[in-house]
């Protein structure tokens, strides 16, 4: 006699860290402040200068969650986007790319020239472009794709890109 036993395959329950919406009643900001998860704000790209194809990206970012790392950044009108920061060495300010970079809990990263900044090599922005997307890949957060409206190239910033 052959015994027949019924495998039960369990749901995979989910793991993921579903935010209770609904259920604070919008009236706890610390909640929102939370659920806020990492925030991008005050992001721009600035274009390539005529006959170039290197952009610049800059915003602030705050990571109103748990400690976590931004590990990349891609966008579709560039081949590949990179995380620059500026260091000093021998007294020169140099660019170095760096492979990620930590979002501690609570804190406000700034990137801007002379600073933390994304460079979109390989950009072709087509006429008319008036907002460029980015998507930033997390460590720990979902990827988060925004938009970022294109800055005014000041032809007298020769900063060396
Ligand atoms: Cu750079």
């Amino acid at each position: 006699m052959k015994k027949i036993s019924i495998l039960l395959v369990a749901v995979l329950a989910a793991c993921s860290a579903e935010m209770h919406h609904g259920e604070d009643g919008g009236n706890s900001h610390a909640a929102h402040q939370m659920e806020k998860g990492i925030v991008i704000s005050s992001a721009y790209v600035m274009p390539p200068f005529p006959g170039k194809d290197l952009a610049g990206g800059f915003f602030e970012i705050t990571n109103h969650g748990a400690d976590d790392r931004l590990i990349s950044v891609s966008s579709p009108v560039s081949e590949t986007v990179e995380i620059h920061t500026h260091l000093k060495e021998d007294g020169v300010m140099k660019m170095r790319q760096i492979d990620g970079l930590d979002l501690p809990k609570g804190e406000t990263i700034i990137f801007k020239p002379g600073s933390y900044h994304l460079m979109l090599f390989g950009t072709n922005l087509p006429e008319g472009t008036e907002d460029v997307a980015l998507t930033l890949t997390y460590e720990k957060a979902e990827p988060v794709t925004i938009i970022a409206p294109l800055g005014e190239l000041d032809e007298d910033d020769h900063s060396g890109h």
